[in-house]
């Protein structure tokens, strides 16, 4: 490698692929070359990794701060002192007037984990609030707390990736990876070039499923009554490992007596997916010696997303495929630093280390680290659904730094009205994005390639981000931004600029914890090709595998959890007879905050589109790229008809990346998981017709 370039990795998803970066001029602009050094990725990127230095142009991002203008209503550039104060005033004087809980906190887990661990610490002991949680909640919260459930602890992945290709089966669940995370394609491409088989479970035939030796297509939000019934299979085939369900699991006669009632013939009708087509998925998992299932959002965001990830897990531990060499349930974490941004304490109910904010243990250790009284530590706030709802009403302030929830909450025209009800609203971010363009003051933050961190991948390795590139003059970093907070609200300590040092700090927050990250340095990071936690102390080598000698739970055995189906919170009537299903293509990320500032992209994927079967254009009648309205009782959504046999003929599916008429989340429904507290992004009801 050239001396000039930069090691580093991409400012998207969670696979976190490694790239180099390379001066192109004079040291402000940068090209991505290949790390072909890197494991997880080999070199490979997508086209938002290898585009993601257009981003960092002036032209399209923030580097001035705005403030709104008391005259003309409007955001105008101020200096940084000016936007500082304002923002410290809103603040202070929301807390002076309603309460510390009156202000609230939306973070990202997009943000590095010294972002995520300085935002919860400034949150809970600078505003004194419980009012903090963020979009990881809308993301793979309903896998984190089955994970919780059924292991007693919650890493994406027990596994490295590079497992995958040597197990004997894989079953994907609601993840479309060809288009979301495409160079790790390539791990389900090697395991079928070794002889394993892969079964994926998406409602559409997606490029992804297109690779399959099986594809089912349930009907959205019936992955549990699915998952049931390969178990009913199961037991009745006799095929259930006895031997690690006595040695390894508890709890397993309730669960049974819960997938006894699920019989193919129920599931077939619930699910739609035809019993043959079942019992071939069991044959095929069970056929072969080892296996693993992966979920992502598909079966997750889902009001049932908890107990649907549970009854997969439950298929695992009855076929004795957890906690075993390439065998176990993982889930596909899908933001940048999806993993660290969970587990250190931007999250409503959490302490850095994955503790937990109830557990006074925890809450002693973490006050210790940060020289506050235990006691002054707020108790569990609101999660990310129910703050944003809360706003105007309970919260008054708010301060968001990592999101744009205008675009990517659910049902969000109401999130987007309850928002401009604010007291008081203050944005850091790269660019103008719908949620900074309604802030009262709004703060242009570096990104990736412009500063250090780390981030935690989908595997629970923990990378380092390099600086590779000075930022425009008058952007600040998220950590110069909470310093400078801090010190007008009278916290001069405790907010260091320097990422190292909040790192070393986070290492002895976490020190002890279910996410242990006291033995990573930033050298080890870079000489390991990350490390995987837990890593205790400097001697210990990290924890790439986890659960081979047992789970963390206190008596080591894995917990199976009884579940039954239930019905989404919203089915299809004679009003609303159509499913929708929402997600992603491959072009755009997430509210397309970045990428819909990249050329190459947007001539990739232009706007919002409705894939629709023929069947259901033909008996409404549209034709292919002719605009259809689609409806919910929360709103109305229009966007060109794509016409596809590759999707079920009772459901549309809708990307969310766009603000505006097309926007999917005007129409889907904020109905909870009653435990991981996940809206149900991927069903609701809807009527489509011609607009
Ligand atoms: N290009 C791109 N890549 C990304 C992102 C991005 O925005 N764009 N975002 C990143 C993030 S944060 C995440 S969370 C991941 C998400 O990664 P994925 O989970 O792969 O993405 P989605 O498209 O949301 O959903 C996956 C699939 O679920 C299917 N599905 C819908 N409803 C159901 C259902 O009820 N059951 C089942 N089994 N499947 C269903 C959809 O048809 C879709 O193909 O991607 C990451 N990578
Ligand atoms: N209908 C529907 N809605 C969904 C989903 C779905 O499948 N369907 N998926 C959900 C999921 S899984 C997720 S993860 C969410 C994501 O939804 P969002 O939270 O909206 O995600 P992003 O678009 O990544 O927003 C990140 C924002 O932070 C900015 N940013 C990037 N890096 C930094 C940084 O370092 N510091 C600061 N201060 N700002 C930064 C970006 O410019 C952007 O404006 O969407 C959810 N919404
Ligand atoms: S797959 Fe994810 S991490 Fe890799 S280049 Fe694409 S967006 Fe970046
Ligand atoms: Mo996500």
């Amino acid at each position: 490698m050239a001396r000039t370039e930069t090691s580093t990795h991409c400012p998207y998803c969670a696979l976190q692929c490694g790239m180099n970066l390379r001066p192109v001029t004079d040291g402000t602009v940068v090209e991505v070359v290949e790390r072909t050094d890197f494991p997880v990725n080999r070199g490979a990127l997508c086209g938002k990794g290898r585009t993601a230095p257009a981003v960092l142009s002036s032209a399209v991002r923030l580097t001035v701060p705005l403030v709104r203008s008391a005259v003309s209503g409007e955001l105008e550039p101020a200096g940084w002192d000016e936007a500082l104060e304002r923002i410290a005033d809103g603040l202070r004087g929301t807390r002076a007037a309603h309460g510390a809980d009156a202000v609230g906190v939306f973070g990202g887990g997009g943000l590095t984990n010294e972002k995520a661990y300085a935002l919860g610490k400034f949150a809970r002991v600078v505003l004194a609030t419980s009012q903090i949680d963020y979009n990881g909640r809308f993301c793979m919260s309903s896998a984190a707390a089955a994970h919780q459930r059924a292991f007693g602890l919650d890493r994406g992945l027990p596994f490295p990736l590079e497992d995958i290709p040597r197990t004997g089966c894989v079953i994907l669940v609601g993840s479309n990876l060809a288009e979301t995370m495409p160079p790790a394609l390539r791990y389900l491409t090697e395991l079928r070039e070794n002889g394993g088989k892969l079964i994926v479970i998406d409602p559409r035939r997606t490029r992804t499923a297109e690779q399959a030796d099986l594809h089912l297509a349930p009907r959205p939000g019936t992955d549990l009554a699915l998952a049931l019934g390969m178990l009913h299979l199961v037991v009745a085939d006799g095929r259930v490992d006895e031997e690690f369900v006595a040695s390894r699991t508890n709890g397993w006669d309730e669960a049974r007596a819960g997938v006894m009632a699920h019989w193919p013939e129920l599931v077939e009708r619930i699910t739609g997916v035809p019993v043959p087509q079942v019992r071939e998925a069991v044959e095929m998992f069970c056929g072969a010696e080892t296996g693993m299932v992966l979920t992502a959002r598909g079966p997750e965001q889902q009001s049932k997303g908890t107990d649907t990830v549970g009854a997969w897990i439950n298929l695992c531990l009855a076929t004795g495929r957890a906690g075993r060499p390439l065998s176990g349930y993982g889930c596909l974490t899908g933001q940048g630093n999806g993993q660290g941004g969970r587990e250190h304490g931007q999250k409503a109910d959490q302490l850095p280390g994955y503790r937990k904010l109830t557990d006074p243990a925890a809450r002693r250790h973490v006050a210790g680290v940060w020289g506050v009284d235990p006691d002054a530590l707020p108790g569990p706030g609101r999660s990310a659904y129910e703050l944003l709802d809360a706003l105007g009403s309970e919260v008054k302030a708010l301060l968001v730094m990592g999101s744009n929830p205008v675009v990517s909450a659910p049902r969000a025209g109401h999130v987007e009205e309850r928002l401009r009800s604010l007291d008081f609203l203050a944005v850091a971010d790269v660019v103008l994005s719908e949620t900074a363009a309604l802030a009262d003051v709004v703060l242009p933050v570096t990104q990736w390639a412009e500063e250090s961190g780390t981030t935690t991948n989908l595997e629970g390795r923990v990378l380092l981000r390099q600086r590779a590139v000075t930022a425009p003059e008058g952007v600040r970093s998220d950590l110069e931004v909470l310093n400078g907070l801090a010190g007008l609200l009278g916290h001069g300590k405790g907010f260091p600029a320097e990422p190292r040092e909040v790192f070393d700090e986070l290492r002895r927050a976490s020190a002890g914890g279910p996410a242990d990250y006291a033995g990573i340095t930033y050298e080890r990071i870079v000489a390991e090709d990350g490390v995987f936690w837990p890593c205790p102390d400097e001697g210990h080598s990290g924890t790439p595998r986890l659960f081979l000698d047992g789970f963390a739970t206190d008596d080591g055995r894995a917990r199976f959890v009884p579940v039954t189906h239930r019905p989404a919170a919203e089915e299809t009537d004679a009003e609303y007879p159509v499913v929708l299903t929402t997600g992603r293509v491959v072009s755009q990320y997430q509210s397309g905050a970045q990428t819909r500032r990249v050329a190459e992209l947007n001539a990739a994927a232009p706007g919002p589109f409705v894939e629709l079967h023929p069947r259901l254009a033909e008996r409404i009648g549209v034709a292919d790229g002719e605009a259809v309205a689609v409806t919910s009782r929360r709103g109305r959504a229009v966007a060109p008809a794509r016409i596809t046999v590759a999707i079920r003929q009772d459901t549309v599916f809708m990307p969310f990346h766009w603000a505006g008429g097309g926007r999917a989340n005007t129409l889907t429904n904020p109905a909870l998981d009653p435990i991981s507290r996940m809206p149900e992004f991927k069903v609701c009801a809807v009527r489509v017709e011609p607009a």
